[in-house]
Protein backbone atom coordinates (compact mmCIF):
# COMPACT_ATOMS: atom_id res chain seq x y z
CA UNK A 1 0.00 0.00 0.00
CA UNK A 2 1.22 3.28 -1.00
CA UNK A 3 0.51 4.72 2.68
CA UNK A 4 2.93 2.16 4.37
CA UNK A 5 5.89 2.66 1.87
CA UNK A 6 5.22 6.89 2.77
CA UNK A 7 4.94 5.59 6.36
CA UNK A 8 8.55 3.47 6.36
CA UNK A 9 10.01 5.97 4.44
CA UNK A 10 9.45 8.48 6.93
CA UNK A 11 10.44 5.87 9.42
CA UNK A 12 13.74 5.82 8.08
CA UNK A 13 13.95 9.65 7.95
CA UNK A 14 12.98 10.35 11.42
CA UNK A 15 15.70 7.55 12.65
CA UNK A 16 18.27 10.15 10.64
CA UNK A 17 16.39 13.37 12.23
CA UNK A 18 16.81 11.74 15.68
CA UNK A 19 20.31 11.18 14.98
CA UNK A 20 20.95 15.19 14.39
CA UNK A 21 18.96 16.11 17.58
CA UNK A 22 15.67 16.44 15.57
CA UNK A 23 12.45 14.68 17.49
CA UNK A 24 9.11 15.29 15.55
CA UNK A 25 6.72 15.70 17.86
CA UNK A 26 2.60 15.40 17.74
CA UNK A 27 0.04 16.30 20.00
CA UNK A 28 -3.28 14.96 19.37
CA UNK A 29 -6.54 16.73 20.84
CA UNK A 30 -9.96 14.67 21.41
CA UNK A 31 -12.56 16.68 22.81
CA UNK A 32 -15.59 14.01 23.55
CA UNK A 33 -16.42 10.64 22.94
CA UNK A 34 -17.10 10.46 19.42
CA UNK A 35 -16.29 6.39 18.66
CA UNK A 36 -15.70 7.26 15.05
CA UNK A 37 -12.88 10.07 16.59
CA UNK A 38 -11.57 7.44 18.35
CA UNK A 39 -10.81 5.05 15.83
CA UNK A 40 -9.12 7.78 13.82
CA UNK A 41 -7.27 9.38 16.38
CA UNK A 42 -5.97 6.00 18.14
CA UNK A 43 -4.62 5.02 14.41
CA UNK A 44 -2.80 8.66 14.17
CA UNK A 45 -1.39 7.62 17.72
CA UNK A 46 -0.48 4.08 16.37
CA UNK A 47 1.29 5.70 13.36
CA UNK A 48 3.62 7.91 15.05
CA UNK A 49 4.43 5.10 17.34
CA UNK A 50 5.39 3.05 14.10
CA UNK A 51 7.61 6.09 12.61
CA UNK A 52 9.18 6.91 15.77
CA UNK A 53 7.33 10.01 16.42
CA UNK A 54 6.54 11.57 20.07
CA UNK A 55 3.09 11.96 20.86
CA UNK A 56 0.71 13.19 23.15
CA UNK A 57 -2.57 12.62 23.70
CA UNK A 58 -5.28 15.02 25.41
CA UNK A 59 -8.44 12.97 26.10
CA UNK A 60 -10.59 15.50 27.03
CA UNK A 61 -14.53 15.35 28.35
CA UNK A 62 -17.47 16.28 26.00
CA UNK A 63 -18.22 18.73 28.68
CA UNK A 64 -14.65 20.65 28.25
CA UNK A 65 -14.93 24.93 27.85
CA UNK A 66 -13.86 26.24 24.95
CA UNK A 67 -11.61 28.76 27.18
CA UNK A 68 -9.98 25.32 28.63
CA UNK A 69 -9.49 23.71 25.28
CA UNK A 70 -8.14 27.26 23.59
CA UNK A 71 -5.74 27.27 27.47
CA UNK A 72 -4.26 23.60 26.24
CA UNK A 73 -3.74 24.89 22.64
CA UNK A 74 -1.98 28.05 23.64
CA UNK A 75 -0.08 25.27 25.89
CA UNK A 76 1.12 23.68 23.28
CA UNK A 77 1.84 26.27 21.11
CA UNK A 78 4.86 26.80 23.24
CA UNK A 79 5.75 23.42 24.26
CA UNK A 80 9.23 22.47 22.40
CA UNK A 81 8.54 19.09 22.58
CA UNK A 82 5.61 19.31 19.99
CA UNK A 83 5.75 20.25 16.83
CA UNK A 84 2.38 19.71 15.32
CA UNK A 85 -1.06 20.00 17.09
CA UNK A 86 -3.91 18.75 16.24
CA UNK A 87 -7.69 19.34 17.33
CA UNK A 88 -9.81 15.87 16.40
CA UNK A 89 -13.50 17.68 14.48
CA UNK A 90 -15.40 17.47 14.78
CA UNK A 91 -16.13 19.04 17.99
CA UNK A 92 -18.96 19.62 20.86
CA UNK A 93 -21.45 22.06 19.58
CA UNK A 94 -20.62 24.76 22.45
CA UNK A 95 -17.01 25.24 21.10
CA UNK A 96 -16.52 27.67 17.98
CA UNK A 97 -14.48 25.25 15.48
CA UNK A 98 -13.23 28.51 13.91
CA UNK A 99 -11.77 29.96 17.38
CA UNK A 100 -10.06 26.80 17.81
CA UNK A 101 -8.59 26.81 14.51
CA UNK A 102 -6.96 29.87 14.56
CA UNK A 103 -5.98 29.52 17.87
CA UNK A 104 -3.11 26.50 16.85
CA UNK A 105 0.00 28.30 15.90
CA UNK A 106 0.30 28.17 12.24
CA UNK A 107 3.86 26.31 12.07
CA UNK A 108 2.41 24.19 14.18
CA UNK A 109 -0.73 23.19 12.16
CA UNK A 110 -0.32 20.18 10.82
CA UNK A 111 -3.74 19.67 9.58
CA UNK A 112 -3.54 23.31 7.79
CA UNK A 113 -6.64 24.50 8.51
CA UNK A 114 -5.82 27.34 9.97
CA UNK A 115 -6.38 30.50 8.00
CA UNK A 116 -2.65 31.44 7.22
CA UNK A 117 -1.98 27.90 6.03
CA UNK A 118 -4.97 28.10 3.74
CA UNK A 119 -4.15 31.64 1.95
CA UNK A 120 -0.60 30.10 1.59
CA UNK A 121 -2.35 26.89 -0.44
CA UNK A 122 -4.37 29.22 -2.12
CA UNK A 123 -0.77 31.33 -3.59
CA UNK A 124 0.51 27.90 -4.18
CA UNK A 125 3.41 28.64 -1.57
CA UNK A 126 2.70 26.54 1.55
CA UNK A 127 4.68 24.89 4.17
CA UNK A 128 1.93 21.93 4.84
CA UNK A 129 -0.91 20.92 2.55
CA UNK A 130 -4.15 19.68 4.59
CA UNK A 131 -3.77 15.63 5.43
CA UNK A 132 -6.63 14.52 3.18
CA UNK A 133 -6.41 16.26 -0.17
CA UNK A 134 -2.63 15.96 -0.16
CA UNK A 135 -3.20 11.76 0.20
CA UNK A 136 -5.37 12.20 -2.51
CA UNK A 137 -3.35 13.66 -4.79
CA UNK A 138 -0.40 11.08 -4.05
CA UNK A 139 -3.38 8.09 -4.86
CA UNK A 140 -3.81 10.01 -8.29
CA UNK A 141 -0.07 10.04 -9.02
CA UNK A 142 0.18 6.19 -7.95
CA UNK A 143 -2.96 5.44 -11.03
CA UNK A 144 -0.20 7.03 -13.18
CA UNK A 145 -2.41 9.14 -14.62
CA UNK A 146 -1.01 12.89 -15.55
CA UNK A 147 -3.43 15.47 -13.93
CA UNK A 148 -2.41 18.26 -16.34
CA UNK A 149 -4.95 19.19 -18.64
CA UNK A 150 -7.44 16.70 -17.77
CA UNK A 151 -11.38 17.25 -16.52
CA UNK A 152 -11.54 17.08 -12.89
CA UNK A 153 -14.38 16.87 -10.91
CA UNK A 154 -14.43 17.29 -6.98
CA UNK A 155 -18.11 16.32 -5.25
CA UNK A 156 -18.00 18.35 -2.40
CA UNK A 157 -16.77 21.82 -0.97
CA UNK A 158 -15.62 22.17 2.19
CA UNK A 159 -13.13 23.95 3.78
CA UNK A 160 -11.19 20.23 4.86
CA UNK A 161 -11.13 18.58 1.51
CA UNK A 162 -13.08 20.30 -1.31
CA UNK A 163 -11.99 23.56 -1.32
CA UNK A 164 -8.15 22.67 -0.64
CA UNK A 165 -8.79 19.40 -3.58
CA UNK A 166 -9.70 22.02 -6.08
CA UNK A 167 -6.56 23.95 -5.11
CA UNK A 168 -4.47 20.78 -5.31
CA UNK A 169 -5.67 19.88 -8.79
CA UNK A 170 -5.51 23.14 -10.16
CA UNK A 171 -1.77 23.61 -9.20
CA UNK A 172 -1.23 20.35 -10.66
CA UNK A 173 -3.06 22.09 -13.91
CA UNK A 174 -6.10 19.91 -13.96
CA UNK A 175 -9.59 21.88 -15.34
CA UNK A 176 -11.04 21.45 -12.62
CA UNK A 177 -15.53 21.81 -11.89
CA UNK A 178 -16.78 21.67 -8.28
CA UNK A 179 -20.16 20.32 -7.63
CA UNK A 180 -21.85 20.33 -4.44
CA UNK A 181 -25.82 20.47 -2.99
CA UNK A 182 -27.24 22.98 -5.59
CA UNK A 183 -25.37 21.59 -8.76
CA UNK A 184 -28.52 20.93 -11.17
CA UNK A 185 -27.34 18.13 -13.16
CA UNK A 186 -24.91 16.19 -10.99
CA UNK A 187 -24.21 13.41 -13.58
CA UNK A 188 -24.03 15.56 -16.29
CA UNK A 189 -20.95 17.03 -14.99
CA UNK A 190 -19.00 13.85 -13.37
CA UNK A 191 -19.62 12.47 -16.48
CA UNK A 192 -17.24 14.39 -17.95
CA UNK A 193 -14.38 13.61 -15.48
CA UNK A 194 -10.98 12.30 -16.35
CA UNK A 195 -10.42 11.93 -12.30
CA UNK A 196 -13.48 12.38 -9.91
CA UNK A 197 -12.68 12.90 -6.27
CA UNK A 198 -16.17 12.21 -3.83
CA UNK A 199 -16.23 14.16 -0.94
CA UNK A 200 -19.67 15.03 -0.23
CA UNK A 201 -20.76 12.33 2.97
CA UNK A 202 -23.74 10.91 1.04
CA UNK A 203 -23.32 7.35 1.09
CA UNK A 204 -23.06 6.12 -2.62
CA UNK A 205 -24.00 9.02 -4.05
CA UNK A 206 -22.06 8.39 -7.10
CA UNK A 207 -23.41 5.98 -9.04
CA UNK A 208 -21.74 3.46 -11.72
CA UNK A 209 -23.67 5.29 -14.92
CA UNK A 210 -22.36 8.89 -13.48
CA UNK A 211 -18.52 7.92 -14.31
CA UNK A 212 -16.99 7.62 -17.43
CA UNK A 213 -15.04 5.16 -18.99
CA UNK A 214 -11.49 4.66 -17.98
CA UNK A 215 -11.91 7.20 -15.51
CA UNK A 216 -9.31 7.29 -11.70
CA UNK A 217 -12.36 7.61 -8.84
CA UNK A 218 -11.13 8.89 -5.69
CA UNK A 219 -13.66 7.49 -2.95
CA UNK A 220 -12.96 10.57 0.51
CA UNK A 221 -16.35 9.63 2.18
CA UNK A 222 -16.88 7.66 5.66
CA UNK A 223 -20.60 7.06 6.09
CA UNK A 224 -21.10 4.88 8.90
CA UNK A 225 -24.41 3.38 7.89
CA UNK A 226 -27.16 2.01 10.45
CA UNK A 227 -26.24 -1.78 10.06
CA UNK A 228 -22.50 -0.38 10.75
CA UNK A 229 -21.38 -0.61 7.33
CA UNK A 230 -19.05 1.52 6.55
CA UNK A 231 -19.05 2.92 2.83
CA UNK A 232 -18.13 5.49 1.13
CA UNK A 233 -20.02 8.19 -1.05
CA UNK A 234 -19.43 6.16 -4.46
CA UNK A 235 -20.87 2.98 -5.20
CA UNK A 236 -17.77 0.64 -5.24
CA UNK A 237 -19.17 -2.31 -6.79
CA UNK A 238 -20.51 -0.27 -9.88
CA UNK A 239 -17.78 2.27 -10.11
CA UNK A 240 -15.37 -0.21 -10.54
CA UNK A 241 -16.77 -1.52 -13.63
CA UNK A 242 -15.87 1.66 -15.45
CA UNK A 243 -13.01 3.07 -13.68
CA UNK A 244 -9.74 2.98 -14.72
CA UNK A 245 -8.37 2.69 -10.97
CA UNK A 246 -10.32 3.20 -7.81
CA UNK A 247 -9.73 3.60 -4.29
CA UNK A 248 -12.01 1.43 -1.48
CA UNK A 249 -13.24 2.68 1.43
CA UNK A 250 -11.92 1.11 4.02
CA UNK A 251 -8.49 0.90 2.86
CA UNK A 252 -8.36 3.72 0.68
CA UNK A 253 -7.90 7.33 0.93
CA UNK A 254 -8.27 7.13 5.09
CA UNK A 255 -4.49 5.66 5.62
CA UNK A 256 -3.37 8.44 3.11
CA UNK A 257 -4.48 10.83 5.58
CA UNK A 258 -2.34 9.39 8.44
CA UNK A 259 0.53 8.95 6.64
CA UNK A 260 0.53 12.52 5.22
CA UNK A 261 -0.60 13.98 8.71
CA UNK A 262 2.94 11.64 9.81
CA UNK A 263 4.73 13.71 6.84
CA UNK A 264 3.59 17.40 7.93
CA UNK A 265 4.81 16.04 11.51
CA UNK A 266 8.07 15.93 10.04
CA UNK A 267 7.87 18.59 8.30
CA UNK A 268 6.80 20.78 10.98
CA UNK A 269 9.73 19.27 13.59
CA UNK A 270 12.35 20.95 10.41
CA UNK A 271 10.38 24.14 10.45
CA UNK A 272 10.79 24.79 14.23
CA UNK A 273 14.46 23.01 15.13
N1 LIG B 1 -8.49 17.83 12.85
N2 LIG B 1 -10.07 16.29 12.23
C1 LIG B 1 -8.84 16.82 12.07
N3 LIG B 1 -7.97 16.37 11.14
C2 LIG B 1 -8.32 15.35 10.33
O1 LIG B 1 -7.47 14.93 9.38
C3 LIG B 1 -9.56 14.74 10.50
N4 LIG B 1 -9.98 13.65 9.76
C4 LIG B 1 -11.38 13.58 9.35
C5 LIG B 1 -12.23 13.76 10.62
N5 LIG B 1 -11.72 14.76 11.50
C6 LIG B 1 -10.45 15.27 11.44
C7 LIG B 1 -9.46 12.43 9.84
O2 LIG B 1 -8.41 12.16 10.40
C8 LIG B 1 -11.46 12.20 8.76
N6 LIG B 1 -10.25 11.53 9.19
C9 LIG B 1 -9.99 10.16 8.99
C10 LIG B 1 -8.73 9.60 9.21
C11 LIG B 1 -8.50 8.26 9.03
C12 LIG B 1 -9.50 7.44 8.59
C13 LIG B 1 -10.74 7.97 8.35
C14 LIG B 1 -10.98 9.32 8.56
C15 LIG B 1 -9.22 6.00 8.44
O3 LIG B 1 -8.14 5.53 8.71
N7 LIG B 1 -10.22 5.21 7.99
C16 LIG B 1 -10.09 3.78 7.82
C17 LIG B 1 -11.30 3.08 8.39
C18 LIG B 1 -11.46 3.31 9.84
C19 LIG B 1 -12.71 2.66 10.40
O4 LIG B 1 -12.86 1.45 10.28
O5 LIG B 1 -13.54 3.41 10.94
C20 LIG B 1 -9.98 3.45 6.34
O6 LIG B 1 -9.43 2.42 6.02
O7 LIG B 1 -10.46 4.25 5.53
Amino acid sequence: MVSQRIKDELKAEVSEMKAKGITPGLAVIIVGDDPASRVYVNSKKKACAEIGIYSEEYALSGETSQQELLELIEKLNKKDDISGILCQLPLPKHIDEKAVIDAIAPNKDVDAFHPVNVGKIMIGDYDFLPCTPAGVMELIKESGIEIKGKECVVVGRSNIVGKPMTMLLLHEHGTVTVCHSKTRDLKEVTLRADILVAAVGVPELIRGDMIKEGAVVIDVGMNRLPDKRLVGDVCFSEASEKAMAITPVPGGVGPMTIAMLMKNTVKAAYLNA
